[in-house]
């Protein structure tokens, strides 16, 4: 009877929209707060104002009430609440059980970035998107990762998508971009980089280009133009840093030139392209920048490689970028010293991840010119993209906790048609990603769009 009594007082306090908080008294207010917690096992996020759940805002709870997992604590809850934000979230941890409260802070949805920062200052390891309704990881305790991005920018826009998350995590300080490697001949390739670079704040990232990599591969989308965009009265649409008469210097020197700069064992390498570079960088012996060959400055300076490539599941779809560049990706798996992690993301992880184009230009709609915006608007008859290449980025930069069951650690070996073959073994250098539970794809890609709408 009294479970009943208080699940009507609920109701009827949080069907009363509108209705001000001055007129239920704060122990009232208690009540409907706690039957609530009861009836939403999963957790809730709800306006004291208005008494409703907010559909849109990123919301994180202040350090001050975290450990409220009582109805005792939740005056104090509500009166921290009543003092800031007027806004309380609970949530039940599955391991112990116990249902918490907390006083909430609410941020913009664009505004990740603040939003992250103040999870941090307070010890939170979650920001809660409601429009999205997904939970985004703080990682708070995060080390700096220091990234350099190997690309085929040029083909497919899931490049440019993943070179995206690396902007928007630099933002929310949570790694360095070293460089970007472009692995795709064709100096428009590289150009696109540098439109991305000066589009997101970051002028002055390195840029390196495959001057010796694959001959004419297929080109999915040939956005290359993108760099060289008019408006109608003739002015260029978007900032370069390089002008048309620049160099750059080649991939693999590139590395070669960041590496031999950075502390030992210090970087992560993404690699979403072909892999031309990082064979030429290890078969590159001592100069101007390290006394070291390619294989022993990988040893020294790179932690891991996180590399979109390999099939492992049952799809019949061939993997693409190893198998185009097959000579130089031979070589690859020949030298890569066999002491260095290697995650693989497989494209069967990625091929459920379909970004449309309504949907990305929608998700732009924050601005007029968007680089990527503008390859949808103008050139792209492709209904969608599959986000294959921000996997690897999310993986290298998050963790292998947090996103990803990882398989068991092996080591895999590439055939001359382009197969890759995984034995286990627990002193292998390998992993590879295994496509997540039900609704996962699209957790992610609801994250990757969560990240495309800051600005
Ligand atoms: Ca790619």
């Amino acid at each position: 009877m009294r479970r009943f009594l208080l699940i009507i007082t609920a109701l009827l306090a949080v069907s009363l929209t509108g209705y001000s908080q001055q007129k239920l008294s704060d122990k009232d207010l208690a009540t409907a707060v706690w039957v609530i917690g009861q009836t939403f096992s999963e957790g809730f996020t709800l306006d004291l104002n208005t008494m409703t759940y907010p559909k849109e805002g990123l919301f994180v709870s202040y350090r001050e009430t975290q450990n409220s997992f009582d109805r005792k604590s939740l005056p104090a809850v509500i009166k921290h609440a009543h003092a800031h934000d007027n806004i309380v979230g609970g949530w039940r941890d599955p391991e112990t059980g116990l249902y918490y409260f907390d006083s909430t802070r609410k941020f913009a949805e664009d505004d990740l970035a603040d939003a992250l920062a103040f999870a941090r200052e307070h010890g939170q390891h979650t920001v809660y998107d409601a429009a999205l309704d997904i939970n985004v990881k703080s990682n708070y305790e995060q080390e700096d990762i220091r990234v350099i991005l190997d690309c085929d920018m040029g083909s497919s826009t899931d490049d440019l998508f993943a070179l995206m998350m690396l902007y928007r995590y630099m933002d929310m300080k949570r790694c360095t971009l070293l460089g970007v490697i472009v692995d795709r001949m064709d100096r428009a390739n590289a150009d696109a980089v540098d439109v991305m670079n000066n589009y997101y704040g970051y002028p002055d990232i390195p840029i390196g280009l495959e001057k010796a990599g694959v001959e004419a591969p297929h080109v999915y989308i040939p956005y290359h133009n993108m760099a060289y965009a008019r408006s109608t009265d003739g002015e260029p649409l978007f900032k370069r840093s390089i002008g048309d008469d620049g160099e750059y210097m080649d991939g693999y020197k590139l590395y070669r030139k960041i590496l031999a700069a950075q502390p030992d064992k210090s970087v992560t390498i993404a690699s979403i392209g072909f892999v031309t570079c990082l064979a030429r960088l290890l078969e590159s012996g001592p100069d101007e920048y390290s006394p070291l060959s390619g294989v022993e400055l990988v040893q020294r300076k790179v932690k891991n490689i996180y590399c979109m490539g390999g099939v492992f599941g049952d799809s019949f779809e061939h993997d693409y970028n190893f198998t185009a560049a097959i000579d130089f990706s031979l070589k690859f798996f020949d030298l890569w010293p066999k002491d260095i992690d290697i995650v693989f993301s497989p494209g069967e992880v990625g091929d459920p991840l379909y970004y449309s184009a309504a949907q990305i230009i929608k998700d732009m709609s924050w601005t007029k010119v968007h680089p990527i915006k503008w390859i949808y608007e103008f050139l792209v008859e492709d209904k969608f993209q599959k986000m294959w290449d921000p996997l690897a980025v999310i993986n290298a930069v998050e963790g292998d906790d947090i996103f990803y069951e990882l398989s068991p650690r092996g080591w895999v070996t590439l055939t001359p048609t382009g197969e890759t073959i995984f034995k286990e073994d627990p002193k292998g250098n390998a992993r590879y990603q295994h496509p997540g539970p039900e609704g996962w794809s699209d957790y992610v890609l609801k994250y990757i769009r969560l990240m495309a709408i800051q600005h």
